[in-house]
């Protein structure tokens, strides 16, 4: 081998190298939590993305969700096939969550594929600072048919959302309790064994068939792990 073939061979060495232990020293800071940026003098911490929560959504079949009355997610595939969504949350507390989870139902018989079948729904929900689904939730149906389960003459009843029924100081107080459901009776799909549902209850209205549209909503003072929520008084101004 010549020296001008050697030359670019040890400088594409070296690159790999350093590259390498920039890598490996990157990632070891990020493991130790050390790569925060320093705080700039009288501007406080910035959040970052270690502050962040993980949460896990899986809806039969269809969902989307606002927390302290902003969208946060919303189910990427309209109704099949089943799927989570699984995001990072900025947590602030108190943090009211609000759903509008729907079964796959015709808006005029409140059955599914060409009007063949009663569908039937369930919604489950996990957020990294145990906050879970469970009948703590308060539920409201606005959609359920076919009535009777008359799929000869199907006819629904459909109620108008509540004006701003996601936003923080909606009055929930009337709204039933949500009602849980067994595993084995929503029977998820795949997906669902993929992500982390521990502790979790599948919700639904009074009627895992007939009910087709129901809104959830949870306020949740701190977080139920018990953990301490940390406070950034840079955001705290806007
Ligand atoms: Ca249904
Ligand atoms: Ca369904």
């Amino acid at each position: 081998m010549n020296k001008s073939y050697r030359k670019p061979a040890t400088a594409l060495l070296l690159v790999a190298i350093a590259t390498t232990v920039l890598w490996t020293t990157g990632a070891s800071l990020a493991q130790r939590g050390e790569g925060r940026r320093p705080p700039r003098p009288g501007g406080g911490e910035k959040p970052e993305i270690e502050d962040t929560l993980r949460l896990n959504v899986y809806a039969d079949n269809w969902f989307s969700l606002y927390i302290n009355g902003e969208l946060v997610a919303v189910d990427s595939i309209r109704f099949m096939p089943h799927n989570v969504i699984s995001v990072d949350v900025f947590p602030k507390y108190p943090m009211t969550l609000a759903v509008i989870a729907k079964d796959n139902a015709d808006a005029k018989t409140g059955m599914e594929y060409n009007n063949t079948q009663i569908g039937d729904g369930g919604f489950i929900l996990k957020l990294a600072d145990g906050t879970v689904t469970g009948p703590h939730w308060k539920a409201k149906s606005v959609s359920y048919g076919p009535i009777d389960r008359d799929t000869r003459d199907p006819r629904v009843v459909h109620e108008e959302l509540p004006e701003n029924w996601f936003a923080i100081d909606f009055d929930d107080s009337l709204w039933q309790a949500a009602k849980a459901y067994d595993e084995q009776t929503v029977r998820p799909k795949r997906p669902f064994y993929q992500y982390d549902f521990e502790g979790a209850k599948f919700i639904w209205a009074d009627d895992l068939e007939l009910d087709n549209t129901v809104l959830f909503r949870l306020t949740v003072d701190s977080p139920p792990d018990g953990s301490q929520p940390k406070r950034f008084p840079i955001l705290e101004s806007n």
